[in-house]
Order: structure tokens, then C-alpha cells, then sequence
């Protein structure tokens, strides 16, 4: 039985194109540098981002995690939305391996973090204070709604943190759904972070890795962070063979996977019962109501057993994600599934 998986983007599998890239590529042993594969994909992502270099990690995770050892020491603050993936689901990597403290501060529900509160979290020279040294930012927002952020927003944000010589990463795992979403070059999103990670496996389909971009002077520290780590890999060209196709075929026609989730977020608003968040990506969320008598757990399961899998989270929403391999039928299929899992209760 083929499964119409709507839990996240990360099930997507790589495409013909990737697989014949990876069969093809040519590679060496990239801790010595001598990679053309990945040489190549770090040179096109920095490219893509404006910056002046960039680096192939293993995941998001490993990712941000490389952008606050480089930018942080033992002690230092870092602010950040509490309902920021950094912050909820990287087991706290920056405090347990790198001695930084995060200190949350609240997302709204567009994803953004307000400046007063930004201002209000940085911290004063102080014996007896942790010192701020970076503000992060999560675009799309994955807890709030998938929502974009704008490059204005960003901006802004980035004039007040160099106020106070703060410096910004950007968790960009899905920022080429922002630039789809708000119809600009994504370079524009980016353009005044110090640092981003971006991923190929999310929405651009490549089976594994993610890209940190930046100064010259940034990365080259960050290949040490990444090192320590134990992400330095060898032949890994076969990996990036896939993420250059990512880069070259899938950025383009992320606004059909929105489309998409506008049309499935219309199906199931029609159901009695289903209460729709904003959709403003590919990600959007959705609630039964009480009168719905179903358990999370079995809604879950019986929308299975109907071939359909969605993410039911602990604050009692359900996620759903389009992708790639997400066809206008599945759509169609997943809104009567739920309307015969909630009329069968
Ligand atoms: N998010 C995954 C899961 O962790 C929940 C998902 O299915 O959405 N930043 C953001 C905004 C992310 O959404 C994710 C993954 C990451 C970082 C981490 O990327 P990976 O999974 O490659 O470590």
C-alpha cells in the first residue's frame, strides 16, 4: 500500500534526476578538500545566499549547532523564540556541547519575535550576567503556521542586534518556501544575517544534508566546529551530487507544494468538526473540535488505515506538510479520508 505521507517534508525521497547524479559523481576525500562534488554545491549554495562561502553538513540540526559553536564561546547568551526548533527539538545541543545558554523569548504567531523583546533579553556588561552574542531567527517558521518572514522583517531585527554588536544566525531550513511564498529572490530574506543553514532534504527533495553559509572568515571556523563534531565525511559527493540537482531543479516549484496545502486546507475547513490554521506554506495546522469524541492517538491511526499519515503533536493540533511526491489526487484522497475517519466516529 503506497502511503499518502503528509508528516513532514523529510519523507521525501530523491528523484530520478538525484539518484542518476549520484550514480554519476565524481568524488575524493573532502576533509583534505578534495571533493569537486561538494566543492561545487558549497560554492553554488553560497552563491544562491550571498555570501561569501558555505558548508555541507550533515542535517539542520548539525547545522545550527556548527553556526552557535562558531559564533558563541562557553557562557555566552543566545535569544531565540521559544518555539523555535533550535530551542525545542535540538536536545539543547548549544548548552549541553557548546556551554551556551539559550535564553526564549516569545514567537508570536507569525513566527516573528518582537523588538522590544529582543531589546529588553540583551543583556547589560554585568559581573553578573551571561553576555548576549546572538539573536536566531527561524524562516519559515515551522510551530508557527510555516509562516515567512519578511526580509524587512529581518532587517530590522539585524539593525538592532548590530546596535548592540550582537550577530544573527538564520535557521533557514525551509527559506526557499519564504522566497516562494513571498515571491523574491531568496538571497533578499538573507541578505542581513550573519549566518544561515538552509536544508536539501526538507522541500528540495535531496535524501540527506544540509548547507551553512556565510564570511570566508566564518565558514573556515566552522569546518573546525564541524569537524569536532565528527562531520567530516570523505567520499561525501555522492551525497552533494544530490543536493546540486536540489539546488538547480526544485527551488523554482515549491509554490505548486503551497498550492497544494491551500487546496487541502480548504477540503478539511468544509469538514464539520475541523478547525484550519493560516496556511502561508507548506506546512499548516489543524484541530478537532470538541465535539469530535476521537483520541489523538486514534485519529491518527484510523486516518492510516485509510493510507493517509499526518503528524498529531502533544498541544493537540495536527500538522500537515505538502512536498514533491504529493500529487492534486492525494489532496482530494486526504480531505475525504478525514471526512470518513470523523463521520465514522
Ligand atoms: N524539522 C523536522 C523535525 O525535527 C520535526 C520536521 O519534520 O519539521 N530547523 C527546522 C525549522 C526544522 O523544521 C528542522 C527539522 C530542523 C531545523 C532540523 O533539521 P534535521 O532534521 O535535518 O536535523
Amino acid at each position: 500500500m503506497r502511503f499518502i505521507d503528509l508528516r513532514s517534508d523529510t519523507v521525501t525521497h530523491p528523484t530520478p534526476a538525484m539518484r542518476e547524479a549520484m550514480y554519476q559523481a565524481e568524488v575524493g576525500d573532502d576533509v583534505f578538500g578534495e571533493d569537486p562534488t561538494v566543492r561545487h554545491l558549497e560554492e553554488m549554495a553560497a552563491e544562491r545566499m550571498g555570501k561569501e562561502a558555505a558548508l555541507f553538513v550533515a542535517s539542520g540540526t548539525m547545522g545550527n549547532l556548527v553556526a552557535l559553536l562558531t559564533h558563541c564561546g562557553r557562557g555566552d547568551e543566545v535569544i531565540v523564540g521559544d518555539r523555535s526548533h533550535t530551542f525545542l527539538f535540538e536536545q539543547g545541543g548549544m548548552a549541553a556541547l557548546g556551554g551556551i545558554t539559550p535564553r526564549p523569548i516569545p514567537n508570536q504567531p507569525d513566527g516573528t519575535l518582537r523588538l522590544e523583546d529582543i531589546q529588553d533579553a540583551i543583556r547589560s556588561e554585568n559581573v553578573h550576567f551571561p553576555r548576549t552574542r546572538l539573536v536566531c531567527l527561524e524562516n519559515t517558521h515551522n510551530m508557527c503556521n510555516g509562516a515567512p518572514l519578511t526580509a524587512e522583517y529581518t532587517a530590522s531585527v539585524a539593525q538592532l542586534a548590530r546596535a548592540y554588536g550582537l550577530r544573527i544566525h538564520l535557521d533557514g531550513a525551509r527559506v526557499f518556501n519564504a522566497a516562494a511564498a513571498l515571491n523574491c529572490a531568496v538571497r533578499d530574506l538573507v541578505r542581513d544575517v550573519d549566518s544561515v543553514m538552509f536544508c536539501l532534504s526538507k522541500g528540495l527533495c535531496a535524501p540527506v544534508g544540509s548547507m551553512l553559509c556565510g564570511s570566508a572568515d566564518f565558514i573556515y571556523e566552522a569546518r573546525r566546529a564541524r569537524k569536532v563534531l565528527g562531520g567530516g565525511m570523505r567520499q561525501v559527493g555522492i551525497l552533494a551530487a544530490a543536493g546540486i540537482v536540489a539546488l538547480e531543479q526544485m527551488t523554482e516549484r515549491l509554490a505548486e507544494d503551497h498550492a497544494r496545502a491551500r487546496r487541502l486546507a480548504e477540503g478539511l475547513a468544509e469538514i464539520p468538526g475541523v478547525r484550519v490554521g493560516p496556511v502561508y506554506t507548506n506546512i499548516f495546522y489543524f484541530w478537532l473540535n470538541d465535539e469530535v469524541s476521537i483520541s489523538p492517538e486514534d485519529f491518527v491511526a484510523r486516518l492510516k488505515s485509510q493510507g493517509v499519515l499526518v503528524l498529531g503533536r502533544e498541544d493537540g493540533r495536527y500538522r500537515v506538510v505538502t512536498h514533491y511526491w504529493i500529487t492534486d489526487e492525494d489532496v482530494e484522497t486526504t480531505i475525504r479520508a478525514v471526512r470518513t475517519v470523523i463521520s465514522g466516529q
